[in-house]
C-alpha cells in the first residue's frame, strides 16, 4: 500500500508535465514534424540506451572507453596540471560507465576533487551513485538533477574552486552544430578563465559505419525511438499506435548529420486530450540528430567560442575524439 506522500513524489512537477506536453505539441504541429531528444530518456529510455551502449554496431561507447583507460594518465595530467582542489562538473553523465576510468585515475593521483555529475533523469543519476560509491565509498559527489545550464549555473555558484566541465559520449552530437557552438559559449560563460573542459566528439568517418550504429539489426534503435511515443501516452494521455511507426536513420557525408526519424506507416490521425495529429503515409517524425565532426571544424568550434584548444585524445581507429579545451 502506498502513502499519498509517496505517490506526490512519484509524480512529475506540473510544471515540467506542461513544459513537456508544451514541447511535444509545438513539435508535433509545426511543418516538419519533430520531437525534442532528450525526452528519450525516462526509465525504460535509459535501460534501451544501455543496450545500444552494448550493440555491436554502437562503436562509440568502446572508442570513448578505450581513449579513457588507455589515455587516462595523460588525460588526467591535462585535465588539471595543478595541485589545487577542483570540481569535475559533468554534463549528461548518465551511468557513468565513461568517467569512472577518470575518476579513479584521479583519485589515485592523489587529487582531491569533488565530482558534480548533472543529468536531466534523476533515475540514472541515483544508479551513478550508487555505482561510484560502491567502487569509492570516499567519492565526493553531489548529483545534480535537471537542465544542463540551471545545474551548470548552479554547480558554479557553489564554490569558487577551478571547473573541469566535462561532455562526453557525443552529447554535444544532439544539437545542430550551430547550436552546439552556442552551447560551448554559454559553458565558457559559465566558467573562469583557467578552467577546462573535456568534451567528447564523435567523428566523421565511414557512413555506412555511422548509419549502422543509428540502425542494428536488433531493432533496439528503433525500440528507443517508439518508447518516446509510449512515453507521450502514458505521460500526456496521447493515443500513438506503435505499431503504425518504424524508424529510419539518414547521414549526410558533406554535413556530417545523422538524422533519426519515425516513419509513419499509413494515413492516421494521433489525439491528444486538447490536440488531433494527422500523418499522411511516409510522414517523418524527426527524432534525433546525432553530429558529426572532423577535427578540424572541432579546433574550430573551439576557437570560435573562446576557448583555447589544449589538446584531443582519438581511439586507436581515429573514430572518435576526446579534447581539453582552456577557457
Ligand atoms: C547519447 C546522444 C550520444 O546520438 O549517439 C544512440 C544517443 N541515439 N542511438 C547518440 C543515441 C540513438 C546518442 N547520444
Amino acid at each position: 500500500q502506498q502513502t499519498v506522500q509517496e505517490a506526490l513524489c512519484q509524480t512529475e512537477a506540473p510544471e515540467e508535465t506542461d513544459k513537456f506536453y508544451q514541447d511535444v505539441i509545438e513539435g508535433l504541429t509545426s511543418e516538419f514534424k519533430r520531437l525534442p531528444s532528450k525526452y528519450f530518456y525516462d526509465q525504460q529510455g535509459d535501460r534501451i540506451f544501455q543496450q545500444i551502449m552494448a550493440c555491436d554496431q554502437y562503436y562509440l561507447t568502446r572508442c570513448e572507453a578505450e581513449i579513457l583507460k588507455n589515455q587516462r594518465e595523460q588525460i588526467c595530467e591535462t585535465i588539471r596540471d595543478g595541485d589545487d582542489s577542483f570540481e569535475i562538473i559533468e554534463l549528461g553523465a548518465g551511468d557513468g560507465t565513461k568517467t569512472v576510468h577518470l575518476l579513479d585515475g584521479l583519485a589515485r593521483r592523489g587529487k582531491s576533487f569533488r565530482y558534480l555529475p548533472i543529468d536531466i533523469s534523476g533515475n540514472i543519476l541515483n544508479e551513478l551513485t550508487d555505482n561510484l560509491l560502491a567502487q569509492n565509498p570516499e567519492l565526493d559527489i553531489e548529483p545534480l538533477e535537471g537542465e544542463y545550464f540551471e545545474m551548470l549555473d548552479q554547480a558554479v555558484s557553489l564554490s569558487a574552486l577551478h571547473k573541469v566541465v566535462m561532455f562526453l559520449g557525443s552529447n554535444i552530437g544532439n544539437m545542430p552544430p550551430e547550436d552546439a557552438l552556442q552551447f560551448c559559449t554559454r559553458i565558457r560563460q559559465s566558467i573562469m578563465p583557467g578552467d577546462m573542459v573535456l568534451i567528447g566528439f564523435d567523428l566523421v568517418k565511414d557512413p555506412y559505419t555511422i548509419r549502422a550504429a543509428y540502425s542494428d539489426e536488433q531493432g533496439i534503435t528503433n525500440a528507443f525511438n517508439l518508447n518516446l511515443l509510449k512515453r507521450i501516452n502514458t505521460e500526456l494521455g496521447a493515443d500513438f499506435n506503435l505499431n503504425l511507426f518504424d524508424h529510419y536513420c539518414s547521414y549526410d557525408p558533406l554535413t556530417g548529420a545523422c538524422k533519426s526519424y519515425l516513419v509513419s506507416q499509413r494515413k492516421h490521425t494521433v489525439s491528444f486530450p486538447s490536440a488531433q495529429i494527422h500523418f499522411n503515409e511516409g510522414e517523418c517524425i524527426w527524432m534525433e540528430i546525432s553530429q558529426k565532426y572532423s577535427l578540424s571544424q572541432i579546433s574550430q568550434m573551439a576557437l570560435n567560442s573562446g576557448f583555447e584548444p589544449i589538446s584531443t585524445f582519438t581511439d586507436s581507429k581515429g573514430w572518435f575524439a576526446d579534447v581539453v579545451w582552456k577557457a
